[in-house]
């Protein structure tokens, strides 16, 4: 796992017009962020609309993407799911198809005790040989220090994905938890703050869209070159702003459309943009190319 840092999309889920996992889209996703040297893949994430998708059309994605990266990079498989029993099926599936490693966001909805998460985590990390990195995401309900490093000592638990804001908890686990344990920093808009205080990669949406930019923040970072950073986070994160007054994953598509790939269609209620509904968007990033 120490292998796994830098520049991971999280990558998008790319369907066809009627909403089916599309392969041939798919493995041209692949091609395009191989071609711009991406350090990896995380899949059927938040981004990649995991929790629209049935677990056969989870492990579709899943397959495709690892045959066509074929070990070029790693890939990490997001197998979050509300219940212990199919997070395990998918857990053994990445295994079996040759995943690097696995991660899941906490079991939700019903807001389970601490000690329902712990018991799901251990479950589904006991259940492969691969490392587990844990997801702490707002969207499934944020785990407190405590609970993350109690985690951090199950045997197979080799990392975290930190999508929260709060860099001041994420660097401190950082620093207790030392080298060997893994932290990506999950925030786009933060991505140079969670560089800077140490992390070992990023992991995120908009590493689809624009993964140079964020790849020369990260040099930049282990540079030293913080003035150079920032001004390059500056630029990312008014595009992202720019990005949230829409439904960004389906956004993003049109985003990949106008470098030359077709990014297929967003499940509903996701919705889908014709371009002549993004001129305000167009606009927002003339004038960001300007200055
Ligand atoms: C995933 O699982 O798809 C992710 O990595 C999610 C990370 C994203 N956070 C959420 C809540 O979806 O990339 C971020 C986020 O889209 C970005 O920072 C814009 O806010």
């Amino acid at each position: 796992i120490e292998a796994i840092s830098g520049v991971i999309p999280a990558m998008l889920t790319l369907f066809d017009e009627n909403e089916e996992v599309d392969v041939k889209r798919t493995e041209a996703l692949v091609d395009f962020l191989l071609k711009r040297d991406v350090d990896g893949f995380y899949l059927t994430g938040s981004t990649g609309e995991g929790f629209l998708m049935t677990g056969e059309e989870r492990k579709k994605v899943v397959e495709t993407v690892v045959h066509r990266v074929a070990g070029r990079k790693p890939v990490i498989v997001h197998i979050g799911d509300i219940g212990t029993k199919k997070s395990i099926d998918l857990a053994k599936h990445a295994y079996e198809v040759g995943a690097d490693a696995v991660s899941s966001v906490p079991p939700f909805y019903w807001r389970f005790s601490e000690q329902n998460i712990y018991n799901y985590y251990k479950d589904i990390a006991e259940a492969t040989p691969l490392p587990m990195i844990i997801y702490n995401v707002p969207l499934a309900g944020l785990m407190g220090t405590e609970l993350i490093l109690k985690l951090s000592q199950l045997e197979n638990v080799k990392g975290l994905k930190f999508t929260g804001k709060d860099h001041d908890q994420m660097g401190h686990l950082k620093e207790i938890l030392g080298e060997k344990f893994m932290i990506y920093s999950g925030c786009d808009e933060m991505s140079f703050s969670g560089l800077a205080l140490g992390t070992d990669g990023i992991i995120g949406s908009f590493y689809n869209v624009m993964p140079e930019l964020f790849k020369e923040i990260n040099q930049a970072v282990q540079r030293g070159e913080l003035t150079k950073g920032v001004r390059l986070q500056k630029i990312a994160t008014e595009i992202i702003l720019a990005a949230l007054k829409y439904d960004y994953i389906a956004l993003m598509r049109n985003m990949i459309k106008w470098q030359g790939v077709d990014a297929g269609y967003s499940r509903r209620p996701f919705t889908n943009y014709k371009d002549s509904e993004l001129d305000t968007f167009k606009e927002a990033l003339r004038q960001i190319k300007d200055k």
